[in-house]
């Protein structure tokens, strides 16, 4: 293939990842341009990129998924690419297809490659044909009421019923026992085809408390395909991930190999090019079944650049510029752990309700091993439109055991005044002993929340801790020097994280 020089790139998206996407371009000498919808005036990505264009009304359906709008304004800018960041038009065939057509290089996979992989039936005959182990089930839609429920006989109860054209959790519903398979595959036509234009069902065993662990691919255009190892995701909370790792205290040496060289070769026989994600449930007896490939730079990539220090949004331009892969399997070698939270602009005490805003105070977590991929500033205002996801934290330690150590550090150091975030959630279940002994599933952070102190309770007591001093102060004695409350700045007051009292007790 022939090598495509990209000396400009539109990013198609907002907020964090756009400004991800920036730096790479910024380190390899890429010339930026921002799209922004009218809710996006202010933004981070906006003020970074070397270049920004307005690309409409706030609603994404007329600005960050308008293909035309932002294939024209690519043109316009004399853009050579286009990267997709994730979410919005990521894994839409048609518009990598646009790209294509208006002459600008796409930065992920082949439509194609798109196309087979979105169809997660189509996925699982692949996998099926390379004999890569997945869950039992069907290899199509299930097209009548009569075929689902003689399927099902085959499979066994608890069985799924997914969204061929689903992911991620949506237009799923669990079947205990026949007798609901009926009620449960109209309304999971029902919802498959107000989230993807699409009824078309298929049915899966039910697997117990899995733990969700995927594997990163590269692929070049050149027939080389390496995995950079796994991502444990199993902390999330209704398909929402809140903290992801690498590598999973669950995967051995052995295990990886087994694992990665599964997904290489699906990505091959998938005709895949580019960062993609091969995502697997495994069970408690470490039996791992494919269940879909993500065709796209994941969220929770920088825990596997942290720990392989390889740059993946550097690849992913470097491949789609058609360059050869980097790195060979065999240079591919995992240091340390790493950990990442992801800080949503989001109420953990009142129902995880969105909380856009007033950002008016902010200050990030830094120092020794830490990273704060963020798409906000101190004075933004967070818009109600979109993804509540301000930023991701990111640590790396040389084990498991001083990531966590970190990472309590770092959040205890995040301090976010104006809007509701995901801090003191991710605070506390980074220090639980089921967290800190690698005990994760699908189903930890359900199980732990009812535990988790709400801040009225913590409010309280600082509340008693402030009388006691006052009554201090009142008989005459000095106390330590008291939180500037009034100011409410982030830099006045860092709580200890723990004191060392209790730590030498
Ligand atoms: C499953 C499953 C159990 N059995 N499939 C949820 C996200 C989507 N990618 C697939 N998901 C699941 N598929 C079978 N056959 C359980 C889940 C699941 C889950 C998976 C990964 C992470 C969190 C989860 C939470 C609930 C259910």
């Amino acid at each position: 293939m022939t090598s495509r020089r990209i000396g400009k790139l539109l990013v198609a998206n907002r907020g964090e990842i756009a400004v991800r996407v920036i730096r790479a371009c910024r380190e390899a000498g890429i010339v930026s341009v921002a799209v922004f919808s009218e809710a996006d005036r202010e933004a981070l990505h906006v003020l970074m990129a070397d270049e920004a264009y307005p690309i409409g009304p706030p609603p994404a359906a007329e600005s960050y998924l308008a293909i035309e709008k932002l294939v024209a304004v690519a043109k316009k800018a004399g853009a050579d690419a286009v990267h997709p960041g994730y979410g919005f038009l990521a894994e839409n065939a048609a518009f990598a297809e646009a790209c294509a057509a208006a002459g600008l290089t796409f930065v992920g996979p082949p439509p194609a490659a798109i196309v087979a992989m979105g169809d997660k039936t189509a996925a699982r005959r692949i996998a099926r044909d390379l004999g890569v182990p997945m869950v039992a089930g069907t290899l199509e839609a299930v097209v009548s009421d009569a075929a689902a429920r003689a399927a099902a006989r085959e499979i066994g109860y608890p069985l799924m019923i997914k969204a061929a054209r689903g992911g991620g959790g949506k237009g799923m519903r669990l079947v205990r026992q026949e007798g609901e398979l009926e009620a449960a595959l109209r309304t999971a036509r029902h919802e498959a085809a107000a989230a993807f234009g699409e009824s078309a069902v298929y049915l899966e065993h039910y697997v117990v408390e899995p733990r969700h662990i995927e594997i990163q691919v590269l692929a070049d255009c050149h027939g080389r395909v390496v995995h950079l190892g796994e991502r444990e995701c199993s902390i999330q909370r209704r398909h929402q991930k809140l903290i992801e790792e690498c590598p999973s205290p669950f995967v051995d040496t052995a295990m990886r190999r087994r694992m990665g060289e599964a997904a290489c070769r699906l990505a091959m026989a998938a005709g895949y090019v580019n960062a993609g994600t091969v995502e697997f449930l495994v069970d408690a007896e470490r039996n791992f079944y494919f269940l879909e490939m993500n065709t796209r730079l994941q969220v929770e990539h920088p825990v596997t650049e942290m720990v392989t220090g390889i740059d993946l949004v550097r690849e992913q331009l470097r491949i789609a510029a058609g360059e050869p892969l980097g790195v060979a399997q065999a240079d591919v070698a995992w240091r340390g752990a790493a950990i990442e939270c992801r800080i949503n602009a989001e109420d953990p005490f009142g129902g995880w309700l969105p909380s856009p805003g007033t950002i008016t105070g902010l200050r990030a977590a830094t120092g020794p091993w830490v990273r704060d991929d963020s798409g906000v500033y101190e004075g933004y205002t967070v818009p109600r439109f979109y993804d509540t996801l301000l930023a991701k934290l990111i640590v790396w330690g040389a084990d498991r055991a001083t990531a966590i150590e970190r990472m309590a550090r770092a959040l205890a150091e995040y301090k976010v005044v104006g809007v509701r975030t995901t801090i003191p959630v991710l605070a506390q279940l980074v220090k639980h002993p089921d967290f800190g002994a690698g005990r994760l599933s699908t189903g930890f952070v359900d199980r732990i929340l009812p535990s988790i102190r709400t801040p009225s309770g913590k409010q309280r007591s600082i509340a008693v801790i402030a009388a006691v001093l006052a009554e201090y102060e009142r008989l005459g004695h000095r106390t330590i020097a008291e939180p500037d409350a009034a100011t409410r700045s982030p830099w006045r007051w860092s709580p200890p994280l723990q004191s060392w009292r209790e730590r030498t007790r």
